[in-house]
C-alpha cells in the first residue's frame, strides 16, 4: 500500500544500539514504541504513557521530493481497534534519523490540528537508504518518550 518498503524496527534492532551513542542521543529515551502496519496506517505505541498512535502519509516522500503525514494520538477501543483519539500533554515533534550514518535530515515541520492530531510536513530525506521516523512527546525540550518507525527511502 505504501508503495516503498517499510521496515518495522523492534526492540531486538534497536536495543544493541545503545552501545553506539550515536543511535541513542542522550535526549532520545530509551524505549521504542512497537509498530504495526495496517490498513489504514502505521501504528505504534509511545511507551511509557501507553498512547497509541497512527501515521498516515499525505504525501509519500522520495528521495527527491518532500513528503507529509498526519498523527492522530489517543487510546485503542479494545472492542472496534478504533484509535480514539485524546488530548496529549507535551509537544510533539518529528526527527527524521539516519542510524546507519549517525546524522538527521532538515527539521520536520509539526503543526497541531485538533485535539489529538497533528501534521507533519517537510519531511524530507537527503538521501537514499534507511531511516527512522521518530515520533517524540517532549516536555520543556526533553523528550519523554518516542516511538521510532523504520522506513527505506
Ligand atoms: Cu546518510
Amino acid at each position: 500500500m505504501f508503495g516503498k518498503t517499510l521496515v518495522l524496527l523492534s526492540l531486538l534492532i534497536v536495543l544493541p544500539a545503545c552501545a553506539e551513542p550515536r543511535y541513542a542521543p542522550a535526549d532520545s529515551g530509551d524505549k521504542v514504541g512497537r509498530v504495526d502496519a495496517t490498513v489504514d496506517g502505521l501504528r505504534a505505541e509511545l511507551p511509557v504513557s501507553g498512547t497509541d498512535l497512527v501515521l498516515v502519509w499525505e504525501t509519500e516522500p522520495t528521495d527527491e521530493r518532500e513528503g507529509s503525514f498526519l498523527l492522530k494520538f489517543g487510546h485503542r477501543d479494545p472492542v472496534s481497534g478504533e484509535l480514539v483519539v485524546e488530548e496529549i500533554e507535551g509537544e510533539i515533534s518529528v526527527v527524521l534519523w539516519m542510524p546507519s550514518m549517525g546524522h538527521g535530515s532538515s527539521p520536520v515541520k509539526v503543526e497541531r490540528l485538533s485535539v489529538g492530531a497533528y501534521r507533519a510536513s517537510d519531511v524530507f530525506f537527503v538521501m537514499p537508504g534507511d531511516w527512522e521516523i521518530r515520533i517524540q512527546r517532549r516536555s520543556g525540550g526533553r523528550v519523554l518518550e518516542q516511538a521510532t518507525l523504520a522506513l527505506r527511502i
